[in-house]
Formats: C-alpha cells, sequence, structure tokens
C-alpha cells in the first residue's frame, strides 16, 4: 500500500486554480472517503436515559402547545453526528413525542417514512389513510412514505412514544418534505391487525391475485410480539438470539423499506453476542435492565431507555437481572441490503 500524495506536495498556485474552477484532487482524501478495512464511524455508542428525558418533555407540554409544535418531539441527537444534524446514527432518526389530553397533532404527509413505538399512557392513537390505529404501550404503528397521518388521544395522562424516521437519508437526498391536509374521514372499524392479518400465516384471500400491498399491516401489537418471543424463547437455547423481525404479511419482507425492526428477549442472566452487522441500530428498552457492551464501552440500560450501535459494532449484551428484558430494535439493514453492501462477520 504506497503513500499517497497531500495537498501539501502540490504547488499553492495549482491548488488556487483548481478551487477557482471548483474542482478537488481526489488522491489526498481518498483514504478518508474510503479506508482501508473498516468505516470511519462518528456514531458514539451512548444512551438516552428515559429518566433524563421524561421531566424535559413534560416541561415540553407546559412551554410549548401543540398548535406551536405541530409535533412535540425531543430528538435523541448523538453527539458524535453534530447534535443539530438530528441523528441517532448516520440514517435513523428517533425522537420522544409527547401528546397530551385531547391534544391532536395535525393531519400530513411526507416523503421520509415514519414508526411510532410507544412507550407510555394509554388512550393514543394514530389514524393512517382513514383506519384508526389504537397506541397500546409497546405497539409499533407504521406511517409510511406518502400515506396521510394525524395523531390524537382520547385518554387522561401524557401519552408517549419514540418516533423513528429515515429522515436523514431522505434529507441528505435533498427530498424530504411535507404537506398538510384536512383531518382524515375515519373508519368505523377496528384496525387490521385484529381483521385482515390476525395471525402470522394468513392474509387475506383477496391478497392472493392482486399487487401486494407494500405496507398491508400498519400495527404490531405489543401483547402478540411479547408472547411470540416467549414461546420462541423456549426452544432456543441460552446465549442464542432470541429475536423476532417485524415484516409485512404480505410479502415477508421487512416492513419498512430503508429501516428494519425487530424485538429482541434476553432472559434472565443471559449473555448474547450476535453476529457483528455492517449496520447501524438504536435500540429501546421495553422492559428490563441490562448492559450492552458496545466496541469495548459498556452501556447501561433499564426500562424505557434508548441507545446507539455504530455500523459494524462488536455488541454483547447481558441481562443481569432476574427478570427477562425486552428490546424493541431499528437498523438500518434493509437499506444497506437493497445497496448491496449489508455484511455480517461470523467470529
Ligand atoms: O409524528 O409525523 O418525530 O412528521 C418527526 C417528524 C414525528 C410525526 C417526528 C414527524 C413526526
Amino acid at each position: 500500500m504506497s503513500e499517497l500524495g497531500t495537498l501539501e506536495d502540490l504547488p499553492q498556485s495549482y491548488r488556487d486554480e483548481l478551487t477557482a474552477r471548483n474542482l478537488v484532487p481526489l488522491w489526498p482524501s481518498l483514504r478518508a472517503a474510503l479506508p482501508h478495512g473498516i468505516p470511519t464511524r462518528r456514531t458514539i455508542p451512548m444512551v438516552w436515559s428515559y429518566s433524563e428525558i421524561r421531566p424535559k418533555l413534560m416541561e415540553a407540554g407546559e412551554l410549548t402547545p401543540i398548535e406551536k409544535a405541530e409535533r412535540r418531539v425531543l430528538v435523541l441527537a448523538n453527539p458524535g453526528l453534530g447534535l443539530e444534524n438530528m441523528q441517532a446514527t448516520p440514517t435513523i432518526y428517533t425522537g420522544m413525542q409527547l401528546i397530551l389530553p385531547g391534544e391532536t397533532a395535525p393531519n400530513h404527509i411526507h416523503t421520509p417514512s415514519a414508526v411510532r413505538f410507544v412507550v407510555e399512557g394509554e388512550g393514543g392513537y394514530t389514524v393512517v389513510n382513514g383506519e384508526k390505529l389504537p397506541m397500546e404501550r409497546g405497539d409499533l404503528i407504521l406511517t409510511p412514505s406518502g400515506l396521510w397521518h394525524e395523531h390524537g388521544h382520547d385518554g387522561d395522562g401524557p401519552v408517549v412514544w419514540l418516533d423513528a424516521l429515515d429522515l436523514p437519508t431522505v434529507f441528505a437526498m435533498e427530498a424530504s418534505y411535507c404537506r398538510e391536509g384536512e383531518p382524515q374521514q375515519v373508519r368505523n372499524q377496528p384496525d387490521l391487525a385484529q381483521t385482515h392479518y390476525r395471525r402470522a400465516g394468513l392474509v387475506p384471500y383477496s391478497s392472493m391475485s392482486r399487487p401486494r400491498d407494500p405496507y398491508a399491516l400498519k400495527r404490531f401489537p405489543w401483547k402478540d410480539v411479547k408472547a411470540s418471543l416467549q414461546d420462541l424463547a423456549t426452544v432456543t437455547d441460552l446465549g442464542s438470539p432470541v429475536q423476532l423481525a417485524y415484516v409485512n404479511p404480505e410479502t415477508g419482507e421487512s416492513c419498512m423499506p430503508v429501516l428494519g425492526f425487530s424485538a429482541l428477549m434476553l432472559r434472565p442472566e443471559e449473555t448474547v453476542s450476535p453476529v457483528r452487522r455492517s449496520a447501524s441500530a438504536v435500540l429501546h428498552v421495553v422492559e428490563g435492565a441490562g448492559s450492552t457492551v458496545v466496541d469495548g464501552k459498556t452501556l447501561n440500560w433499564s426500562d424505557k431507555d434508548s441507545f446507539a450501535i455504530p455500523t459494524h459494532a462488536e455488541v454483547t449484551f447481558h441481562n443481569g437481572s432476574d427478570r427477562p428484558a425486552f428490546l424493541f430494535q431499528i437498523d438500518d439493514a434493509p437499506m444497506q441490503q437493497k445497496l448491496g453492501f449489508y455484511e455480517e462477520f461470523p467470529a
């Protein structure tokens, strides 16, 4: 591997002439753009603790009326990427959204895709294309790119959910924008998780002879996810990941195109070292307490905390408690797969 020439190797007059013509020599920056062996990562492995987020979110509820916010969100920003860039990892935007009783977040549509993972409170709901999706604790709600969505709250007490969006990618593409709309006509029916897609392996017969719905299921109730993890755990060796992916029941593919979602169960005293992956991730603790070692740095977490894992990181999860822990994972594996460079590195 030969040493590449630097900027300083070039005569100043030549450099100035390039600059004046909006030209840049590649070779002084080539190693930075394409490092050998492993990408350069600025993402800091870190925890956002809910005990620190919650009081600040409740203060936002007093300081900023919903009309002044549209979406009342505190963004989980990774300082390694610049707080102002609102990235938890280079591809993942996450934020904690607060909605108070009687409030509504107006109907809109945008190019980024979003999901909501319900952190606390009862009575919240999201309407997506006329389908009213109840938001119970731990439910995953999809609001895909280009579908109208609005939020409301029929209960009492605050409702908080974690928003995850592919906003960093869409923004970097100079393709991020939204449009406002009138409130939607809500169909007076239970959501499709309770009717059309009640059970894995069963889809409406009519769906077999029409184009697949890219977003067939828009609500994944946590009670089903948790029961499924518990059943899978009964036949999974200790130390092997008990993990389920959220997929579109009509296609079997990841339920969203850019970001992927999964749920992980760690049994009491269990240690799990998943295969090292090229994808970055954010994990959110549904319940339980433990620690995760990320490239040698220990992150301690408990109920409702969230933490960031850079691309290519070495990761070990440990549940040091005597109760199971349940984690919700957001990663960018679907986009990496579509771009053709997703990798796993078995030990
Ligand atoms: O609830 O529609 O955290 O549009 C960021 C952008 C939430 C939302 C966010 C959004 C929303």
